[in-house]
């Protein structure tokens, strides 16, 4: 069994029910089980001008390789209405991505573990801090906590 941490955007459509319905598609998926979620936040959009995110992450326990996990993931992004998009990193129904799995490091053409950006972002670190805080990142060697409090200060996060 593996400790996986996965990071859900939303900034399309009804965002709240787009979380809401990956949450419980992840928790009926074979090999995984839901064992803590962190608050729902607002977010400014990262990269290009577009609306809003909700960010959320997630704990899982799972039977799953890190790539069928990553395959449950695309399958359920496309079940809930996501399409390929044409602009990198532009608005989306809902993005899962896989954050941390065990102490795990992977970089696979498809798959990289930890998240390449997982610790500059504060869309991320704030929620994954929430579940983890002293969980030590397997390449940087710092805790959530430190990757958190290392971030600069203008980014800024609403409670939603
Ligand atoms: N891939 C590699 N490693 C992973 C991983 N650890 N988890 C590959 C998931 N996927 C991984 O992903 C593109 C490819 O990354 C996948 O096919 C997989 O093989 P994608 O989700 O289709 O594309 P993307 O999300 O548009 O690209 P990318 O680079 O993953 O974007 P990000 O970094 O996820 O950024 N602002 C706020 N406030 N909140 C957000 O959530 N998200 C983004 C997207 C931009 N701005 C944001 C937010
Ligand atoms: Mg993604």
């Amino acid at each position: 069994m593996s400790r996986v941490f996965v990071g859900i955007g939303s900034n399309e459509g009804d965002r709240l029910e787009h979380l809401s319905r990956a949450i419980q598609a992840l928790g009926s998926t074979p090999g995984i089980s839901v064992t803590q979620m962190a608050t729902i936040y607002d977010t400014e959009p990262l990269g290009p001008p577009q609306p809003e995110y909700l960010n959320t992450v997630v704990e899982l326990d799972t039977t799953r390789s890190p790539q069928q996990l990553l395959d449950a993931l695309q399958l359920l992004e496309r079940q809930l209405g996501r399409l390929p998009s044409a602009q990198r990193w532009g608005p989306r129904v809902i993005d899962l991505d896989i954050l941390l799995y065990d102490d795990r490091i992977l970089n696979e053409p498809t798959l990289v573990i930890p998240h390449p950006r997982l610790h500059e972002r504060r869309f991320v670190l704030e929620p994954l801090a929430q579940l983890a805080p002293t969980l030590v990142h397997p390449v940087l060697r710092k805790t959530v906590e430190e990757l958190l409090a290392n971030l600069p200060v203008e980014q800024s996060l609403g409670s939603g």
